[in-house]
């Protein structure tokens, strides 16, 4: 068979596309996550290089007074305890239960990885942590928005406590129901992303994600991942397969 010179239309765009992402940059010293010759995740790559390249990695997200405060629907899962619902996971929503039927004074996040202090931090060790509290709008993917108040630690704080380590590029979250996924350190970092345990002024509801949830106001609701239980530090980007956000088809970096 004779060497085939010519690409496809479907080659030649997506070429270009991952050239524009190369193109954006010059001045980028983030790696961009692997598109594996996903359109999809081209996509991705173009608005991960746009905002690494564009925005300062400390640019906050708006944020609203409590006047803007809106109602705020529950969504995904909303009890992982619950073992009637499809949203239960076998290997820890019996313990999720029992922790909530003890007020979550047992529950614990586990902080592991590229940590030099890896360990377990209750409630009580979070709260007594340097909090902030901030109103924002939730963008959900469905389409949907909503403003809350947030009240948690900012996680580059808990990071820092546990020594987090120079090596250190992503943290993978994993919860008490089927969801786990991970940012880049910018993200981690960023003053407004929170280990949340306040909501609207009162302990973070259980439908909202609680005891514990992440708030990541620099991307789309499905990073703010609810029911905390275990972060962990990588040195290397994994876009966790069919167990990671790409399992919905959705960006792993969804920007707003
Ligand atoms: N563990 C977990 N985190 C999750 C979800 C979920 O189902 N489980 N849903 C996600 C989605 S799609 C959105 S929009 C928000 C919803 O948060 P809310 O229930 O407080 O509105 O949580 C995100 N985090
Ligand atoms: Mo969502």
């Amino acid at each position: 068979m004779p060497p085939r010179l010519r690409l496809t239309r479907r080659e030649a765009l997506l070429g270009g596309l991952s050239a524009a992402g190369g193109l954006l940059l010059p001045g980028c010293k983030h790696e961009l996550p692997p598109t594996y010759g996903n359109l999809l995740r081209m996509g991705d790559a173009l608005t991960y290089g746009a905002h690494r390249t564009l925005l300062s990695g400390r640019s906050l997200a708006r944020e609203y007074s409590r006047s803007d405060i809106s109602s705020f629907p529950a969504i995904g899962t909303t009890d992982p305890g619950n073992a009637s619902l499809p949203t239960f996971n076998p290997e820890f929503g019996t313990t999720y239960a029992q922790l909530r039927s003890g007020g979550f004074a047992d529950w614990r996040v586990s902080i592991e990885g590229l940590v030099a202090r890896p360990g377990q931090y209750s409630l009580a060790d979070l709260k007594r942590m340097p909090a902030r509290t901030q109103i924002t709008r939730h963008m959900c993917e469905e389409g949907w928005s909503a403003i809350a108040e947030w009240t948690g630690v900012p996680l580059g704080h808990v990071l820092k406590a546990a020594g987090i380590l120079p090596t250190a590029r992503y943290v993978t979250f994993h919860t008490f129901d089927y969801w786990t996924d991970n940012i880049d350190m910018l993200d981690a970092l960023h003053p407004q992303t929170l280990l949340a345990y306040g909501m609207n002024g009162a302990d973070l509801p259980v439908p909202h994600g609680g005891p514990v949830r992440l708030r990541v106001e620099t991307q789309v609701g499905y990073k703010s991942l609810k029911f905390l239980r275990r972060l962990v530090v990588h040195d290397a980007f994994d876009d966790l397969g069919k167990d990671g956000s790409m399992k919905n088809g959705w960006s792993w970096y969804a920007g707003i």
